[in-house]
């Protein structure tokens, strides 16, 4: 393949073959003065190759998006925005971030874009810290009924600083609607907070606008968890319903760990206090008020990941992960499992494991010792703790990167029923899996995984 020839900073060219060779020899270094820690990292590559991830809240990032977490960009430290620095040397990076942002706004169709945010929890920090005082009120999805803990969780400095108040789901397990509009009128938060971790159903952002404008409050829509479905149009967008929405970028754009805010109609709407626009709110929300220096590697991947959310190709993954999502569904439902709302329209599958007597904790453990990597999640009126729960949680986002379809969803359905049917739970902590099923199911796993590589990772 020609190497192709880019340009340097100071105008001279250099060979594009520099850096990849400069990341191999990086790698070499590593393997060579650190074997402990390169053992343990292809460890980890092994792990993610050879088991069916089914972690709703993760999927795997291309090699050309690790690929710039890996640069040099991790050495620049440039506090502020492309322009507007406050260290010198940060011409290129500026570059790199103005390209980030306008990918992103074009991805969402979004006026405004930060990139720096760290994370999807510290993006909704950065948001609800700069438009709230402490002690002014929140309304957000409970913990239990698939919130996230940013949302005003007890368990978070978002509970602790606000007088966070919340919805629930109703006895679909469907966000109660009415329900969010009487908590509104009854305790006039200044910010509605909308989006979820553990809620498999379109959320309807325009009634949540509604009823935010019925009180005069702000909407906060974290989609965190759908960002792909969103951008890809498979899920209905809040940009411009919400006044402003926040993201991780590793869920369902397949970027780095970080987070995103983006900003719609309401660009220009005044902040709170009148001063100035939601934008200017949101660009001093990031920086000074809640973070420093951004880390630049990671906005390089974030502008990688955008570009790979802005195809075709992605707009079909995002297809394919809602019908495997959906197919899941069916097919567990059909072999006896409880599934939360009778199904799913994202990504994601949550099931009530009360009937099985068996903790979500159990279910995960025997499920990973075969290979297939889930996670155990609190339910509705839940009574086991977050660390035992009664309900199990999956996402099809890194199968669905496989290239896995309906035969291989029937077939994880499958393998779940086998491995949950073969498991004696002892107590809510321990319990006693028949080996020779593990090892049939396991076997089988590693089958899937060499049939279904994930693209552009290694495969044995
Ligand atoms: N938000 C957490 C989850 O949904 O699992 C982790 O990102």
């Amino acid at each position: 393949m020609a190497v192709p020839v880019v340009a340097d900073p100071t105008g001279d060219s250099m060979p594009g073959a520099e850096l990849s060779a400069f990341a191999h020899q990086s790698m070499e270094l590593l393997a060579r003065r650190d074997p402990e820690l390169y053992r343990l990292l292809v460890a980890d590559l092994r792990r993610q190759t050879d088991t069916l991830m089914l972690v709703a809240a993760s999927s795997v990032a291309d090699p050309s998006v690790l690929a710039c977490e890996g640069t040099a960009l991790m050495n620049v430290t440039g506090e502020g925005y492309p322009g507007a620095r406050f260290h010198a040397g940060c011409g290129v990076v500026d570059d790199i971030e103005r390209l980030a942002v306008d990918r992103a706004k074009t991805i969402f169709g979004a006026r405004y874009a930060n990139v720096q945010p760290h994370s999807g929890s510290s993006a909704n920090l950065c948001a609800l810290f700069a438009l709230l005082s402490p002690g002014d009120t929140i309304l957000g999805l409970d913990l239990d009924s698939g919130g996230h803990l940013t949302h005003g969780s007890a368990a978070s400095v978002t509970g602790r600083y606000f007088n966070s108040v919340a919805y629930e789901v109703d006895e679909q397990g469907l966000i109660d609607y009415d329900g969010v509009r009487a908590a509104a009128e009854r305790h006039h938060p200044k910010v509605l907070i909308c989006g979820a971790s553990a809620y498999p159903r379109v959320i309807d952002f325009a009634r949540l606008r509604e009823i935010a404008d019925e009180i005069g409050a702000y909407l906060l829509a974290d989609i965190s968890h759908i960002a792909g479905l969103v951008a890809a149009g498979v899920h209905p967008s809040p940009i411009d319903h919400a006044h402003i929405t926040t993201t991780s970028t590793y869920k369902q754009l397949y970027g780095p760990r970080g987070g995103l805010i983006l900003l719609g109609k309401d660009a220009n709407a005044p902040s709170p206090g009148g001063k100035g626009t939601l934008e200017q709110l949101m660009q001093r929300a990031v920086f000074p008020l809640a973070q420093g220096t951004p880390n630049m590697a990671a906005i390089a991947a974030k502008a990688r990941a955008f570009a790979m959310v802005g195809t075709e190709d992605f707009r079909n993954l995002a297809r394919l992960i809602a019908h495997d999502a959906r197919t899941l569904a069916e097919e567990l439902a059909a072999r006896g499992f409880r599934v939360l709302t009778g199904g799913t329209d994202t990504h994601m599958v949550l099931l009530d494991l009360q009937a099985q007597g068996m903790s979500g904790l159990v279910a995960e453990r025997a499920l990973e010792e075969c290979l297939i990597v889930t996670n155990k999640n609190r339910i509705p009126g839940d009574t086991r703790p977050a660390r035992i729960t009664s309900g199990l949680r999956l996402g099809t986002n890194t199968v669905a990167m496989r290239g896995m379809r309906a035969p291989e969803m029937r077939s994880c359905a499958d393998l779940v029923r086998r491995v949950l049917d073969a498991t004696d739970p002892l107590t809510d902590t321990d319990y006693a899996l028949d080996p020779a099923v593990r090892g049939v199911v396991a076997d089988t796993i590693r089958d899937h995984c060499r049939s279904f590589p994930l693209p552009g990772y290694p495969s044995r």
